[in-house]
């Protein structure tokens, strides 16, 4: 039969298949075929001799969360504790440009800013808005749930921003695991640790642990670059020009002028340097 892995603990798969769950192992053949199953991998598995057989072809699959067949992914961003991070939000946007995945960006802990601390973030969010991404905050449930219907989603984000408590708050019954904050290191310490698939209405969601850092290395400049949408708006005289060090820059200018927020600009910059 066919199922889905909604959960692995060490060599245990943890298969949905009509309404129940079957904790299976691996056919021996994966082991010496390098094949390493993923939540979210539909597999053809029995019942009986709880064996996962074969894996179907996936749709997608990432390492960082480890999860395969998405639809759209929430980019849950805590304001403070831990504070934003503009680089890592930069760098997961182009991430999933690159996989053809479409990112929200999930805001979390609005709560704990200052009214002047909120006024120079909500530029910077409605700066994301206007290049086309949607935002929403942690607070907006009922469109969050609407926003799951139908869809495979995955919550990731750096650990402490808030994922498994808003998975919680989309369903009490989950009671995931929340952690707290460290004070000293404004950080939290990675409570969740394994990936987790749960079904909401028509829609199914994963909790994922979090991270603090991302890499774009496996990806080249041209890709990288291809990912800040915002710099299609701006055609340079050169097609291929990097915006780096090219005299009559396009994109450069409109950093300048503000049309192009700085910190992407600047982001941009970075991620190219690092496969150097
Ligand atoms: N003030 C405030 N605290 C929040 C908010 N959302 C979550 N928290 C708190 O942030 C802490 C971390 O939340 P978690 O849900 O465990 O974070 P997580 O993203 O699942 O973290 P990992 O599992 O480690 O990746 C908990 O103490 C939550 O109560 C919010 O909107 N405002
Ligand atoms: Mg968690
Ligand atoms: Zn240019």
């Amino acid at each position: 039969m066919k199922g889905q892995i909604v959960k692995n603990s060490s060599d245990l798969y943890f298969i949905s298949y009509e309404d129940k769950i079957y904790p299976c192992k691996c056919r021996g053949i994966f082991r010496k075929e390098h094949i390493t199953p993923v939540v979210g991998d539909y597999v053809l598995f029995n019942k009986d001799k709880l064996l996962v057989e074969k894996i179907l072809d996936r749709k997608n699959y990432f390492e960082r969360p480890r999860v395969s067949n998405i639809d759209q992914a929430f980019l849950v961003t805590s304001l403070k504790e831990p504070d934003l991070s503009l680089n890592l939000l930069d760098k997961f946007l182009s991430l999933m440009e690159l996989n053809h995945v479409k990112p929200i960006i999930c805001i979390t802990k609005r709560d704990l800013l200052s009214n002047s601390e909120w006024i120079s973030i909500e530029k910077i969010l409605d700066y994301y808005k206007k290049i086309g991404y949607s935002v929403v905050f942690n607070t907006e449930v009922d469109k969050i749930r609407e926003l799951l219907c139908e869809k495979t989603s995955v919550f990731t984000g750096q650990t402490g921003a808030g994922k498994s408590s808003l998975l919680n708050k989309l369903n009490s019954n989950w009671n995931l695991e929340v952690g707290e904050i460290s004070k000293a290191l404004g950080r939290g310490k990675h409570t969740t640790r394994v990936v987790e698939l749960f079904c909401i209405n028509d829609g199914k969601v994963m909790d994922t642990p979090g991270f603090s850092s991302l890499e774009l290395k496996k990806y080249k400049k041209d890709e990288i670059r291809s990912s800040f949408l915002e710099f299609f708006l701006y055609p340079c005289i050169y097609k291929d020009c990097t915006h780096t060090n090219e005299l009559e820059c396009n994109v450069k200018k409109h950093v300048k002028s503000h049309d192009i927020l700085e910190s992407r600009y600047e982001n941009y910059l970075s991620f190219i340097k690092e496969d150097e």
